[in-house]
C-alpha cells in the first residue's frame, strides 16, 4: 500500500519524508519534482523566507541510478533558515493557529514554539515532493493533475483551458491574467493593513480511469480520501467535489450527469457536476475538486490573545509570515490529489513494479474498452 510519513521542523536542519509501497521501475524526473517545489515557493504575497530557501528533493533511499527500486523512498529537503535553537519562545498564541491547542495538548510549559515549528506550512514542501512522485507515476499512464487558483480574497478568477504556461506566468497561478492585477491590489492592501487573505484553489485531473477508489468500505472511498488529504493542508477549511455545495440547491433531475452513447462508441456524460466521482469511485470524467483556504493566522497587526506565561491579556505573537499563500496551496493541493490518485491506481492495477502496473492496467482497460477509453 502506497503511504508516507513526514518529519522535520520549519527551522530545523531539514524536512524528511518516507514513502513506502511505491512501485519499482519509475524514472525519477528530478526537474519535474524540483519544478513543483519551486512553484510552491512562488506566487504573489509570499514572505522573505522563500527567498532564503531553494527547495530541492534529495533521495536518500529507494532510488538507484535515477529509478525507483521498490524499497522505501527517503526524501530530504534542506532548510537553509535552520536556526531553531536561537528562536524565541511563543507564549501569546495566535487565534487561528495551532499554538493554543498544541500547548494544551503537549504541555511545553506555555511555549508554543515546538507546536508551530511542526504546524508550519513549511512541511508542505516535502508533501509536495511526495505528491510529485505520485504525479510521476500517473504521468506514466497519461494522467495529468493540474492545480490552479480560482479565488484570492474577494477576487475570483475565471476558468480557462488548463494551460501550464498561462498558469505559471500568473503571479497567482490563475488562468485569468486579466484579473491578476485586481488580486495584486487586494494583497497589497491587506499587507499594508497588516492583514492576510485566503482564497480557493482547484485541482483537475484528466485521463483518470474509471473505478479508482471503492464503494466497498468507507476508508476506500476516493471522495473521502481526497477530502481528507485536502483538509489536512494547513489553513484549508472546506472542500468541494464537482458542483459541491451548490448541488444541494438543485433537484435530482438537474443535479446528475446523464449517461449517453457517444457517436464514436463508448459512453459520454454531457455534464460533470459529480466532479468525476460517483459512489466513492472515479467515473472516467475529469476529477474536479476545490479547497477553501482561510486567511493566514499570523497577522502583522495581531489579534487579541492571552499570554500563557503571565495570564495577561496580550496581542498575539507575530513573526515573519505571508500575506497570502493561496498560490502555494494550489501546488500542495495538486500534490496531495496526485498522491491519492496514484495510491488508488496502484490498488486497482496491482503490482510492485511499473511493468506489473502496466499489465494490470492494460487488462482492465481492455475489459472496459467498449464503454470507456482514455
Ligand atoms: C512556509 C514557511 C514559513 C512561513 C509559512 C509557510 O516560514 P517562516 O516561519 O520561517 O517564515 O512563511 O508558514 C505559515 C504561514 C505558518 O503559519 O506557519 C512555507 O515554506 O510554506
Amino acid at each position: 500500500m502506497l503511504e508516507y510519513v513526514t518529519a522535520g521542523e520549519s527551522h530545523g536542519p531539514a524536512l524528511h519524508a518516507i514513502v513506502s509501497g511505491y512501485p519499482a521501475g519509475v524514472r525519477v524526473d528530478r526537474a519535474f519534482l524540483d519544478g513543483r517545489l519551486l512553484r510552491r515557493q512562488g506566487g504573489y504575497g509570499r514572505s522573505k523566507r522563500q527567498q532564503m530557501e531553494t527547495d530541492r528533493a534529495r533521495f536518500l533511499s529507494g532510488v538507484r541510478r535515477g529509478v525507483t527500486t521498490g524499497n522505501p523512498i527517503t526524501i530530504r529537503i534542506t532548510n537553509r533558515a535552520s536556526n531553531l535553537a536561537k528562536l524565541p519562545s511563543v507564549t501569546r498564541p495566535r487565534p487561528g493557529h495551532a499554538d493554543l491547542a498544541g500547548v494544551l495538548k503537549f504541555g511545553h510549559d506555555g511555549d508554543a514554539r515546538d507546536v508551530l515549528e511542526r504546524a508550519s506550512a513549511r512541511e508542505t514542501a516535502v508533501r509536495t515532493a511526495v505528491g510529485g512522485l505520485g504525479a510521476l507515476l500517473l504521468r506514466e499512464f497519461g494522467i495529468d493533475v493540474f492545480g490552479h487558483v480560482v479565488r484570492v480574497g474577494k477576487v475570483s478568477f475565471r476558468g480557462g483551458a488548463l494551460d501550464e504556461d498561462v498558469r505559471d506566468a500568473s503571479p497567482f497561478f490563475s488562468l485569468d491574467p486579466e484579473r491578476d492585477p485586481q488580486a495584486r491590489e487586494a494583497v497589497d492592501e491587506a499587507g499594508t493593513d497588516g492583514d492576510t487573505l485566503g482564497g480557493v484553489v482547484e485541482v483537475v485531473a484528466q485521463g483518470v480511469w474509471p473505478g479508482l477508489g471503492s464503494n466497498n468500505q468507507s476508508d476506500r472511498r476516493l471522495d473521502g480520501r481526497l477530502a481528507a488529504a485536502l483538509m489536512a493542508i494547513p489553513a484549508i477549511k472546506g472542500v468541494e467535489i464537482g458542483a459541491g455545495f451548490s448541488v444541494a440547491r438543485l433537484r435530482g433531475s438537474k443535479a446528475h450527469d446523464v449517461i449517453r452513447h457517444a457517436k464514436s462508441g463508448g459512453l459520454v456524460r454531457p455534464t460533470n457536476r459529480a466532479g468525476g466521482l460517483e459512489g466513492g469511485m472515479t467515473n472516467g470524467q475529469p476529477l474536479v475538486v476545490r479547497a477553501a483556504m482561510k486567511p493566514l493566522s499570523t497577522l502583522r497587526r495581531p489579534l487579541e490573545s492571552v499570554d500563557l506565561k503571565t495570564g495577561a491579556r496580550s496581542d498575539a505573537h507575530f513573526e515573519r509570515s505571508d500575506v497570502t499563500a493561496v498560490p502555494a496551496a494550489s501546488v500542495v493541493a495538486e500534490a496531495v490529489v496526485a498522491f491519492e490518485l496514484a495510491r488508488a491506481l496502484c490498488v486497482k492495477a496491482g503490482g510492485d513494479s511499473l511493468a506489473d502496473l502496466r499489465a494490470g492496467g492494460d487488462a482492465y482497460l481492455g475489459r472496459i474498452a467498449s464503454w470507456w477509453t482514455p
